[in-house]
């Protein structure tokens, strides 16, 4: 039986790296993201290879995923894969300056948006049974603080324990969940949270070798290839370039 595969945000990154990593060993593919021209491109290249349905839909819109999965062809009806990897950090400013729009839309991208997709497809994976896997796309932020990162770090946080949550009630249906934490890797992701800003995309990643989106699609082709009993509970991945901080201290009070 052909393995199948849901893919959340596959028009850049690490999305568009898994699905050529997984179309390239044979398997089907759910493509979905909002810029409708890329999508339709990456799926008319890999269709060449493999099945390939595109969804155009924005995760954060409940009915509009909800249309769009329960349209999805015969051939989906079960699936052995998802990555819930759609997400997005936007700015670095400081909590008191952040603009609350910004924070909606992490919120409702890396949290409302992952619920959704997770929930409307588990009846899938369930079908599938053994041997299915769930991989969320948390963060190094979702665990380690760093000034800038208070909402954005705080969606993953919320990804690392609903990952370890679903665990616990998809116990005795063998499908598996899995929360990726990386640091650092070289992507849009920069691009987007810096509103664009391709100087300050291209000072973040200088002489620092970052992780690239192949290095995540690799990962993740292993983890859901593991043996149908291990589960990968987390994995937290850095460039061997980046490391931690130390404590920030405030020393203006000297009298
Ligand atoms: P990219 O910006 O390259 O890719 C993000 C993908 O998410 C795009 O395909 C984008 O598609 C999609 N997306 C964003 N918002 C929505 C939305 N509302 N609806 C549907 N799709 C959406 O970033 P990465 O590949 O680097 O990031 C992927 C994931 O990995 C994110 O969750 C990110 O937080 C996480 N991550 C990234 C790290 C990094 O350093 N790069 C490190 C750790 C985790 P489109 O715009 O077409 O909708
Ligand atoms: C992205 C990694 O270090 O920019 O999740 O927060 S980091």
């Amino acid at each position: 039986m052909t393995a199948t595969l849901f893919i959340t945000g596959a028009t850049s990154g690490f999305g568009e790296a898994c699905a050529r990593r997984f179309a390239a060993a044979g398997w089907s593919l759910v493509l979905t993201g909002r810029r409708e021209e890329r999508l339709r491109a990456l799926s008319e290249e890999l269709s060449a290879h493999t099945e390939v349905h595109p969804l155009v839909v924005d995760v954060r819109d409940r009915s509009a995923m909800e249309a769009a999965i329960a349209g999805l062809p015969d051939a989906f009806a079960t699936l052995r894969g998802l990555i819930n990897n759609a997400g997005l950090a936007l700015g670095t400013d400081p909590a008191p300056k952040c603009d609350l729009d910004d924070w909606d839309t992490m919120v409702d991208t890396n949290i409302k948006g992952l619920l959704y997709s997770t929930r409307l497809l588990l009846p899938r994976l369930i079908a599938h049974g053994r041997g299915a896997g769930i991989v969320n796309l948390g963060s190094v932020a979702g665990t380690w603080p760093y000034p800038g990162s208070h909402v954005y770090g705080a969606t993953k946080a919320f990804v690392r324990q609903f990952s370890l949550n679903l665990r616990n009630d998809l116990v005795g249906t063998g499908v598996r969940v899995t929360d990726l934490e990386p640091g650092m890797c070289e992507s849009e992701f920069s691009l987007v949270r810096f509103g664009g800003d391709q100087a300050r995309y291209d000072a973040t990643y200088a002489g620092a070798e970052p992780i690239q989106p192949g290095d995540i699609a690799e990962t993740i082709f292993w983890i859901l290839n593991q043996p149908a009993h291990i589960n990968i509970n987390s994995l937290e991945l850095m460039p061997v370039s980046q490391s931690w901080a130390g404590f920030a201290v405030d020393r203006s009070r000297k009298g």
